[in-house]
């Protein structure tokens, strides 16, 4: 796998001759390579397609903004950002423990006893502990990412542990800059057993300083975020200010109040990103797309045209049963863009090779992959051309968990006309 250099690249080549050649290439490389470029040649309008793909990584300015606040706190001018906290050199981090349903803490981090974490000693955390992970941001709420990164910061557990605590902790809960004004409070929460320890091999909870191995902007949440690398985006609170160690049993996010299904992992689902909405008769559609990649892994991405004149019976909701096609999931790119220092993936970010630069695993769960394919032409007509994802255990979307609220799994469906 690490030996290709990426389909991403080599494709500027196949779009000049139509054919993609491959040159010396092992066996084992080759088995890694999607179907259709296996030894044949591209369609050039799929070439051409893949060639105008997004990137993985997503530079911080052009993610989509979730944030609530009235006025936005990276909206706020220069003078008080500095007076609140909201830049490296003033912020603080206060770690108590609830006042409602205290846990029992000997070190409490305080402003009031000069004890609160600031910029530097997070820096002074960071010099041992420091992590750094690939995670696409998706909204709960919304269908698609707001923006893929690789997250830096320190594990949360490193700064539970410098306030001792002793006992009555279940729950830690957690909130930003929200304007002085109880109302603007967007609060998270994790059962405490997260933080000292990574279950299933996941990345640890952070508290975020850098994405994309910068400092982490405003309008990210920065100076300070944390992190949370399995969940979906309301859990990564910005513009972080105070951690609660809390004795209550129960999650009290703030998301929890609009009916919101607070313990949900993310999902895998598959959506396009290019479709010819009108085609000729008898041509071939080229199609590209993105999977989320969520806590079930993906093994594949599938695809289906149906025609208006022969519609799929509509007890079938799931589609189960519909003749599904599978598509090609494009190995990983040599340009990850994202605006990283060098064009490098940050040495030492989980689950990537820092000799090659290149992730040990494609897919990596909880990021994102690209897809293509290129249908056969059709006769003139209407259809509506659906994608899924399989995850690793055989789950097709919108299964295992297709409930609302829970984040998006929806099967997508995008009209084409031929004609
Ligand atoms: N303080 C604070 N943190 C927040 C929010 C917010 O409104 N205030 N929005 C949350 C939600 S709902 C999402 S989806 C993510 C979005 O992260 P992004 O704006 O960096 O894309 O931030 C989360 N963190
Ligand atoms: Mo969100």
């Amino acid at each position: 796998m690490r030996n290709y250099s990426s389909f991403l690249d080599q494709h500027r080549d196949l779009t000049r001759r139509y054919f993609l050649r491959l040159g010396a290439g092992s066996a084992v490389a080759l088995a890694c390579w999607p179907r259709s470029v296996r030894g044949a040649d591209v369609a050039p309008e799929l070439a051409e397609a893949i060639e105008k793909l997004e990137t993985i990584l997503t530079a911080q300015n052009k993610f989509q903004d979730v944030s609530r606040g009235e006025p936005l706190p990276h909206s706020l001018p220069a003078e008080k950002k500095t007076e609140v906290g909201l830049t490296r050199d003033t912020w603080q981090l206060e770690v108590l423990a609830d006042p409602e349903k205290p846990a029992r803490l000997r070190k409490p981090m305080t402003k009031a006893d000069n004890t609160a974490l600031d910029f530097a000693g997070i820096l002074k955390l960071a010099e041992k502990h420091s992590v750094r992970f690939a995670k696409v941001m998706t909204c709960l709420n919304i269908g698609c990412p707001l923006g893929a990164g690789i997250w830096e910061g320190v594990p949360l557990r490193e700064i539970l542990w410098l306030t001792e605590p002793r006992e009555n902790l279940r729950r830690v809960f957690y909130y930003g800059y929200h304007n002085d004004d109880p109302k603007q409070m967007f609060k998270s929460s994790l059962p405490v057993g997260r933080v000292p320890e990574d279950p299933f091999d996941l990345p640890p909870v952070i508290v975020c300083y850098k994405l994309n191995g910068e400092w982490l902007s405003s309008e990210r949440g920065g100076p300070v975020r944390i992190v949370v690398p399995e969940a979906y985006g309301f859990k990564s609170i910005k513009w972080l200010s105070h951690i609660y160690l809390s004795n209550i049993a129960a999650a009290n996010d703030t998301y929890g109040e609009q009916n919101n299904d607070v313990d949900s992992p993310l999902k895998t689902f598959a959506a396009t990103l290019s479709v010819p909405r009108k085609v000729k008769a008898g041509a071939a559609i080229p199609v590209t797309g993105y999977a989320q990649v969520g806590i079930g892994g993906l093994s594949k991405v599938q695809v289906w045209l149906e025609s208006k004149a022969d519609p799929h019976p509509a007890s079938d909701r799931k589609y189960t049963t519909a003749p599904w096609k599978d598509a090609d999931i494009l190995p990983p790119p040599k340009s990850w863009g994202g605006d990283l220092p060098d064009k490098k993936i940050p040495a030492g970010t989980l689950g990537f090779d820092d000799a090659t630069g290149q992730p040990r695993t494609w897919p990596l769960r909880l990021f994102k992959v690209h897809w293509a394919t290129l249908l056969p032409g059709l006769p003139a007509g209407e259809f509506t051309l659906r994608s899924r994802a399989i995850d690793e255990k055989g789950n097709a979307q919108p299964m295992p968990r297709p409930f609302k609220k829970s984040g998006w799994a929806d099967i997508e469906r995008v009209p084409i006309v031929v004609e």
